[in-house]
C-alpha cells in the first residue's frame, strides 16, 4: 500500500503541500479540481498544473478524488451522453498526464450525509456525527442549512450551495429513479467509459453511499458485499473496482469489514481507513482512527488489507478538530495526520509479523 492523503488544492485546503510532506510515511496526494462542476471537461492544463505543483512538494498524485458524475448521468435523462462523453474525455486528460485512479460516487442527490458536523466528545474534540432520530426529524432543505452552518466557512465536498438551491427539483428528477434503474444507469455508464479506462489503465474506484442505506427515500446501492458484487459481475473487467471506505460501509452494523475486504480481493483500488464509534444502532460520530476509541478493529481491517496484497492509495479518514484547528470537518491536518502514523504502524507491525513468522 501506499498511504496519502486527500488534498483539496491550493486556495481550498487549509492544509498546505509542505505540511502533507512532512507526515511521515506519506508519499503522495489524492486530489482534485475542487472548483469544476459535475459534467465539465477537466482541462489537460489544468491537470498538469496541480501536478507539477504537487510534485514541487517532493510528493505526486495518487489518484483523484473525486471526478464527480452528473445527475443526468445518474438519472438517465436522455442528456446523459452529452455528460458521458465529457466524462470520457477527463479520463483521458487524465490518463496523458499519467494518473491512474479515479475515485467517484454513484449517490443520488447527496454526497455523505451527516446530521452534526461539530459533535463535542468527551476529550473536548469535535467530531462529525450521525443520529437517525435526528435525520427523521428534518427535511432536506433544513439540513442543507443546518449543516453549512457549521462549516467552519467551507464549502463541503457534494454539499455545493448551487446544488442544494435547487434540491426541490433535483428530488423531482429521480422521483422515478428506483434501485433497478440506479444500477442500470450505473451499468450504462461503467460500459461507455471502461474502453478508455483499458486505453490509459485507469481504476475506476466507486465510493459507497454514506450512510449505507436510503436517506430521504433515495436509492442507494453500494451499501453491502451483494451489491457491490452484482456490480462488478454486471461490467467485469479489473478497472471497475471499489474504493473501500471503512467509515462508510460500517455505517451498517451488518457490514463484516475484514470479510468485505477478503471477498473483494483484486478489486480495491484505493482504501479509506478510520472508525466510528457507535452510541446505538442509529446515533454514531466519527471516533478517532484508534481501535480503542471506537467501535471498529482497526488491527483486523489493516490485516484483511494485508492479506489481499492490496498495493494501492490508502488514507486516513475523517478526522477530529483538535488542537484548536479550524478547518473543513473532518479534513483538518492534525487528527488526519496521527491517523496516518497510526495506520503506518499497524502496517509495520503486520508485515513484520507475517515475514519474520
Ligand atoms: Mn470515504
Amino acid at each position: 500500500m501506499e498511504m496519502t492523503f486527500r488534498w483539496f488544492g491550493t486556495g481550498f485546503d487549509t492544509v498546505t503541500l509542505k505540511q502533507i510532506r512532512q507526515i511521515p510515511g506519506v508519499t503522495g496526494v489524492i486530489t482534485t479540481l475542487y472548483d469544476t462542476t459535475p459534467g465539465e471537461v477537466w482541462p489537460k492544463e489544468r491537470i498538469h498544473a496541480i501536478k507539477k505543483e504537487v510534485e514541487a512538494s517532493g510528493l505526486h498524485i495518487s489518484g483523484i478524488e473525486s471526478v464527480n458524475i452528473h445527475d443526468a448521468i445518474k438519472i438517465g435523462s436522455p442528456d446523459r451522453d452529452i455528460y458521458i462523453e465529457n466524462y470520457i474525455k477527463t479520463l483521458r486528460n487524465l490518463g496523458e498526464e499519467d494518473i491512474h485512479l479515479v475515485c467517484y460516487n454513484f449517490m443520488p442527490v447527496f454526497d455523505w450525509t451527516r446530521t452534526e458536523l461539530a459533535r463535542k466528545r468527551p476529550d473536548g474534540s469535535t467530531v462529525l456525527a450521525y443520529s437517525q432520530k435526528a435525520i427523521d426529524a428534518l427535511n432536506p432543505e433544513t439540513m442543507f442549512a443546518s449543516i453549512s452552518k457549521d462549516a467552519n466557512g467551507a464549502v463541503l465536498p457534494g454539499w455545493e450551495p448551487e446544488r442544494m438551491a435547487i434540491i426541490k427539483e433535483l428530488f423531482e428528477k429521480y422521483k422515478d429513479v428506483d434501485e433497478e434503474k440506479l444500477f442500470e444507469n450505473l451499468k450504462y455508464f461503467l460500459e461507455k467509459i471502461m474502453p478508455v479506462c483499458n486505453e490509459y489503465d485507469i481504476k475506476m474506484a466507486i465510493h459507497p453511499d454514506d450512510p449505507a442505506w436510503s436517506v430521504f427515500g433515495l436509492p442507494r446501492i453500494i451499501i453491502n458485499i451483494e451489491n457491490i458484487q452484482r456490480m462488478m459481475r454486471m461490467v467485469d473487467d479489473v478497472h471497475n473496482g471499489v474504493t473501500f471506505c471503512a467509515g462508510s460501509y460500517g455505517t451498517n452494523r451488518e457490514n463484516d469489514l475484514p470479510g468485505m475486504i477478503r471477498a473483494l480481493k483484486g478489486r480495491i483500488h484505493f482504501a479509506h481507513v478510520r472508525n466510528l464509534k457507535f452510541n446505538s444502532d442509529d446515533d454514531f460520530e466519527e471516533a478517532a482512527h484508534l481501535s480503542s476509541d471506537g467501535s471498529f478493529d482497526l488491527y483486523e481491517i489493516m490485516k484483511a488489507l494485508y492479506e489481499i496484497d492490496f498495493d494501492g492509495p490508502i488514507r486516513p479518514d475523517h478526522g477530529r478538530m483538535i488542537w484548536e484547528e479550524v478547518a473543513m470537518p473532518g479534513y483538518g491536518l492534525y487528527d488526519r495526520a496521527l491517523g496516518a502514523a497510526y495506520l503506518n504502524g499497524l502496517w509495520e507491525a503486520i508485515d513484520k509479523n507475517a515475514t519474520r513468522a
